[in-house]
This record gives structure tokens, C-alpha cells and sequence, in this order.
């Protein structure tokens, strides 16, 4: 039976986990996951914690999740963080479960043009076609989630294909031959860096902690400064390492920090887009003169520091990043106390996932001297991604604290997530920057002359009539959860709940 050979095909292809949300047509697919040990079912109540999960699950693993979704409805709610999953590179592999292929000519319910779905965010895309290469279509599609740095991959399975006898060899998934760097681009940037004052711009694995360390080396060397993607997928910080500066949200001040650049390199990364347009800004963030490209997010990021430290004589060892946290705020809270206690509490070794938008703008820099952890950002702009992502980075990694870092109105897009913790019990705890609003409309609003929002504006834009209830939604999904209201009762709650295994809640209420 198929059933069985599922699950033995996608563990020996190196599938650990899947996150699912199923229906009908995905159930064969479920039970054969109790055939075999080895594949572990979590269930997620909404669609967008389960891709949410497997962006997190993969940007800390580097290998994909399985998402079951169920057809095309199923894989539309979980839309918004493969987009995120996309932009970080994340493997991702979706399997849907199509309608049995005799009946689909009936038009019954749930029928969607389901590649039509996929293909927004899908690099590969797969139908299967019959029993007998369900296995070879299922080796394949993890095949294509590793290929150009990670990418999504969505396989569909008409249940009647799943249900059907199949005999067979299980196959394996193909090792990618990794392409070279370029020498002519590593030649290129140690002139760049020899002409003028230059940055390196990073992302990618060059935020790994090898990318890092030898981009420190590099600047070392040759006097560059590092600077860093606004909205990075994942970047080893704190402790010794190196700490570049990021590229602000608003195009204006990005413009202002690359201008002073002759050069601005590159690497792991693109070049540079604001988020939005605005009126009189560039699209880009630097000039086509300035931009100097080491590596783009497909390319042997860590091959080419490695051969440019070389060819610039980097010193093996530097300067460590030494500095202070910044002191223990008091008193009522606002972005930068939450986010100055946060970096101060924060354990070694633990994962932060940011999803915390202007509650959380302080942090990057407040957490620069932090001890050392791994930073995630939501990548996209698609939100509600923070709790789906911090459920994933925790199955990855059980040995981990995890803290999202959330603020309230990206996070009451995925409250589910918080009933996946407490299932799991998953050692996260949640932070919630409770300003009661969705800020970031009105800062965009006021910069854009706006200082009276009409008042559907103003309505658009707040979260208060009525309050979210952070401790009633987390306590609801089995979360323990609790709410403060200072600086000091934060610091409180933040190192009782560390201290503790298991999912917690911790509303920060803002003034
Ligand atoms: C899927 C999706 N829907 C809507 C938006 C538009 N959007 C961007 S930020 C935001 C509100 C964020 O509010 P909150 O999480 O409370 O953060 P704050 O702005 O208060 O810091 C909205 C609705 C988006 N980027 N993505």
C-alpha cells in the first residue's frame, strides 16, 4: 500500500517532520505516518502556523518540514508565510492531497485550480500521476526544496493514487553538485575594497556565524564597515561575534547610511529594495555605481569570504565586538524598555524570533552586546508569521529557549500557534509588545504629512475598542500567560518564565 511506503520514502529522504492541517483527502497520507516510526505529525490549527512552523523549523535546520495541507483552500491559508519562507530561502515542501482523479469531473466541493495557488510562491511543482511514482515524485520534490539555497516545493496527490497498492524500490533523493563562486567576483571586490571606503552588505548564510566571522576578518583587513539586510532570515549575534549595523526600514535613512559608501558589497544577499515606493525615493537602496555583488542568496556565500579573506590577508584573529547591554529600564513600558529587557535577559544559546515591527525597532541595537543567540526576523512583510515560526525553531531545536518577539497585531494573525506550544509543549516564550494599535499604519501615515487620521483612518489603525486579551487568547490555547504593565514586573515575569520549560505568555501592556 502506498501508506506504507510514504512514510519510509520521506524519512529516507531525510523528512523529519510533519506539520499538518488535513482533511479527507490527506488522511492515507496521515496513517501512514503511524505505520513506520520516524515521521512526526504536529497539528496546527490554522494552515498558517503549519508553513510558519516549517520557515522556522528550516531556517534552523536547513532541511525542509512537510506541510500537509488540504487542496487548494488548505495551501491558500498557509500562502502568507511561504511567501516569508520564500524570501528566507527556507526548503520548504507542501503536499496536498487532491480530490480522487474520477471524481474531480464532478466539480465537487473544495475542487481549486491548485497549481494556480502554488505557483505564487512555488519554485517546483508537481501533480503525481499514478501510485507506482509517488515515492520517485516525493524524492524529487525534497530534491527541488534544496536546490538555489532552499525553495518551496508543492506536490500534489489525488487521494485515489494514495490508497492504491504500490510494490517498489524507494528512492533517494539527489545530492546537488554545490556551483563554485565566482574568482572573477572575489578579484572585483578586493579592488573594491582597496579603491574607497567601502561596507559589506550581508545576508544569506553570509549572517551564518562563519559568514560572519570571516566578514569580520575581511573588514578587519581592508577598513570596510559591515552592514546587514534590514529583514534578515536568520543572523548568529551577541557575544563576540561580529556586529554590523542594519539597514533601517525607512528608505530615506538607508539612502543616508549607504551614501557614505564608495562601494557597498554584496554579499549573500541582493541588492537592496525599500519596501515600499515612495514619492521621490529610489527603489534601490544604493546606486547601480556603488553596488559591488560578491554573492546573491544562491551563490557559495561562505566559498567567497573564505577566498577574498584570503586574497586581502585577513588577520586570523580580531578584534572581539566588546560593549555594554544598555542598563535596566524602569517604570512604564515602551518600545525600548520591552526591547532593552528582552537583551538583557535573553539566555545564551537561545533563538528570538522578531516579529515585534515597531515595538521591536530598538531591539536590534539594544541586543547588539547580547550573549550569543540566533536572531529571526519575519522576512516578507507577510504578517503573522512570529508564534508559527517560534513553534517551528522550537521543534528544531528542543535543547533552545525560544522568545518571540511579537507585537499585537501580527500576532493575533496566528494565535493558534499558542495551542501547537502547549500541545508540543514547546519551550517558548511569547512576548507580547502590546501598543493596542497597528503602529506602523500611523508612522507611515505621519510621514507621509498625515497628522490628523480621518476617522476611518484612525479606526483602521487601532486595536482598542475592544483590547485584544493576550492572557485570556494564550491562557485559552493552554498557554500559562500573564500581563504587565512596567519595566520591572516585565523583568519579573521574563526570568520566572525562562526559568521555567514549557510555553508562556507574557503581555508587555504599553503606555
Ligand atoms: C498579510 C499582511 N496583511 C496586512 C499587512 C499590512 N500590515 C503591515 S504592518 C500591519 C500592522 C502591524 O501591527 P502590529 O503588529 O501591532 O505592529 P505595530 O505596527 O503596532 O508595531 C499591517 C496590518 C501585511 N504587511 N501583511
Amino acid at each position: 500500500m502506498v501508506r506504507k511506503h510514504w512514510s519510509p520514502a520521506a524519512i529516507k529522504n531525510g523528512i523529519e517532520i510533519c506539520f499538518a492541517n488535513p482533511g479527507t483527502t490527506e488522511m492515507p497520507l496521515v496513517q501512514a505516518m503511524d505505520s513506520v516510526p520516524g515521521l512526526r505529525g504536529i497539528l496546527c490549527l490554522h494552515e498558517n502556523v503549519a508553513t510558519g512552523a516549517a520557515d522556522g523549523y528550516g531556517r534552523m535546520t536547513g532541511h525542509p518540514a512537510l506541510c500537509l495541507l488540504h487542496l487548494g483552500p488548505g495551501l491558500a491559508n498557509g500562502l502568507t508565510n511561504l511567501h516569508n519562507a520564500r524570501r528566507a530561502f527556507t526548503p520548504v515542501l507542501n503536499v496536498i492531497g487532491e480530490h480522487a482523479t474520477w471524481h474531480r469531473s464532478a466539480d465537487p466541493l473544495l475542487a481549486t485550480d491548485i497549481e494556480a495557488v502554488a505557483r505564487t510562491v512555488s519554485d517546483y511543482i508537481k501533480r503525481n500521476r499514478g501510485t507506482a511514482t509517488i515515492a520517485s515524485d516525493l524524492a524529487e520534490a525534497i530534491t527541488a526544496t534544496m536546490e538555489k539555497g532552499g525553495r518551496i516545493a508543492t506536490l500534489i496527490v489525488p487521494h485515489d493514487f494514495q490508497i492504491s497498492n504500490v510494490d517498489g524500490q524507494i528512492p533517494e533523493r539527489r545530492n546537488l553538485p554545490k556551483a563554485p563562486h565566482s574568482t572573477r567576483h572575489v578579484a572585483k571586490t578586493a579592488q573594491a575594497l582597496k579603491a574607497g571606503k567601502s561596507a559589506l552588505l550581508l545576508g544569506g548564510a553570509a549572517l551564518s556565524e562563519r559568514g560572519i566571522k570571516l566578514a569580520g576578518r575581511i573588514a578587519a583587513a581592508s577598513g570596510a564597515d559591515l552592514l546587514c539586510d534590514t529583514f534578515f532570515a536568520r543572523m548568529e549575534r551577541g557575544g563576540d561575534l561580529p556586529a554590523p549595523t542594519r539597514l533601517p526600514y525607512f528608505p530615506d535613512q538607508a539612502v543616508e547610511i549607504a551614501r557614505r559608501y564608495q562601494h557597498v558589497i554584496v554579499v549573500g544577499t541582493r541588492r537592496p529594495v525599500a519596501f515600499f515606493g515612495y514619492p521621490g525615493l529610489p527603489s534601490y537602496l544604493i546606486t547601480e555605481e556603488q553596488t559591488v555583488m560578491l554573492s546573491g542568496p544562491q551563490d557559495d556565500t561562505l566559498g567567497a569570504l573564505a577566498a577574498l579573506a584570503a586574497e586581502v590577508n585577513a588577520p586570523e584573529v580580531v578584534e572581539p565586538n566588546a560593549g555594554e547591554l544598555p542598563i535596566m529600564p524602569k517604570g512604564a513600558l515602551d518600545a525600548r524598555s520591552v526591547s532593552t529587557v528582552i537583551a538583557r535577559l535573553q539566555p545564551a544559546n537561545c533563538i528570538v524570533m522578531d516579529e515585534a515591527l515597531t515595538v521591536g525597532m530598538p531591539y536590534f541595537d539594544a541586543s547588539r552586546h547580547a550573549l550569543r543567540f540566533s536572531h529571526l526576523m519575519l522576512t516578507d512583510g507577510a504578517i503573522g508569521e512570529g508564534p508559527g515560526a517560534a513553534t517551528g525553531a522550537a521543534i528544531a531545536c528542543s535543547d533552545r529557549k525560544v522568545i518571540n518577539y511579537q507585537s499585537d497585531g501580527c500576532g493575533a494573525s496566528s494565535v493558534q500557534a499558542f495551542w501547537t506550544q502547549a500541545r508540543e509543549n514547546l519551550d517558548v516564550v511569547t512576548i507580547i509588545g502590546s501598543n493596542r494599535s497597528y503602529n506602523i499604519l500611523r508612522v507611515e501615515l505621519l510621514r507621509a504629512g498625515v497628522t490628523r487620521p480621518g476617522l476611518i483612518a484612525g479606526s483602521m489603525s487601532s486595536l482598542d475598542r475592544p483590547f485584544l486579551d493576550w492572557v485570556k487568547i494564550g491562557e485559552g490555547f493552554g498557554v500559562p500567560s500573564v500581563a504587565v504593565d512596567s519595566a520591572e514586573a516585565l523583568a519579573r515575569e521574563l526570568e520566572r518564565a525562562l526559568m521555567q520549560k514549557g510555553p508562556r505568555l507574557i503581555e508587555a501592556i504599553m503606555a
